[in-house]
């Protein structure tokens, strides 16, 4: 197999260490990048460790330069001050595809989020295209759209690949209702990125990422176009064991009325 090195930026935070293990391939090295420092390599793991942040355009240069592809989870997960949302989220953003341009990474997968379009209600997201105009709950979602944005524009200048998630809920388990649509399990999210990272000539693409669920609130019909086979239900796993929530009439649910630039 052909040798390949991927940045991934994020690495120490939520997806990062979820995708870690699950990205792991025979002649793949894994460049970790976080400001809290990844844990050391395992036993013949191929992984590189940079300590670094995504607002720092030297380091950024230097985590890029030799690599195939970067997966760009580095930022606020969450709603943060207007200030943290800018200087991490869209300027990070920026400097990150600035420094993939500049070392000439042709492929980069940014993490989008169902915030861009956290007041589209569920009932019409059912067809909502994934590339629909942002209609974002907090300053977490319009940094989202910025997001997407960013990576419009450095693939139109500079035909770099780019590949926007709007990713439902990525984590181990899932906690409520709203979790049972917007699931993304870690596997299929691994599964996702896999797509993303081998289809021969994305382009530019926004698409859903979350989970073949059976309350599943948005379409897969752009990830499938793009390879993407989901093999997880959360209604499987978790329905009996979720707690009941007031149910929402809102993609973004409980975000479309938290303070705006408060942590949470
Ligand atoms: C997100 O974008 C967050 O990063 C994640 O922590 C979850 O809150 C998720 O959305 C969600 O909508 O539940």
């Amino acid at each position: 197999a052909l040798s390949e090195r991927i940045l991934i930026t994020g690495a120490a935070g939520g997806i990062g260490t979820l995708m870690r293990p699950r990205l792991r391939r025979e002649g793949r090295t894994l460049r970790l990048l976080d400001i809290a420092r990844p844990a050391p390599a395992a036993d013949g793991e191929a992984v590189e460790i940079v300590e670094g942040s995504v607002t720092d355009p030297e380091a950024m240069s230097r985590a890029c330069s030799d690599v195939d592809a970067v997966v760009h989870l580095g930022g606020h997960s969450r709603e943060s001050s207007w200030a943290e949302t800018l200087s991490v989220n869209i300027d990070g953003t920026r400097t990150t595809l600035e420094a993939a341009r500049r070392t000439g990474v042709r492929r980069v997968v940014l993490a989008s989020s169902n915030h861009v379009a956290g007041f589209r209600s569920t009932a019409e997201a059912a067809t909502l295209a994934a590339d629909s105009p942002p209609r974002p709950d907090t300053y977490y979602g319009v940094s989202k759209a910025a997001m997407e944005a960013l990576g419009s524009l450095y693939h139109s200048r500079f035909g770099i690949d780019v590949i926007c998630i709007r990713i439902g809920a990525c984590f181990e388990t899932v906690g409520d209702e709203r979790g049972l649509g917007l699931w993304l399990s870690p596997d299929d999210c691994a599964r996702l990125l896999e797509a993303c990272l081998s289809h021969p000539s994305p382009g530019y693409r926004v698409i859903w990422g979350v989970s073949d669920n059976a309350r599943r609130p948005v379409p897969l019909t752009e990830a499938a176009e793009l390879g993407y086979a989901s093999r997880d239900d959360a209604e499987a796993v978790f329905a009996s064991h979720v707690v009941a929530s007031t149910s929402h009439r809102l993609l973004g649910g409980p975000f479309t009325s938290d303070p705006l630039g408060e942590p949470n």
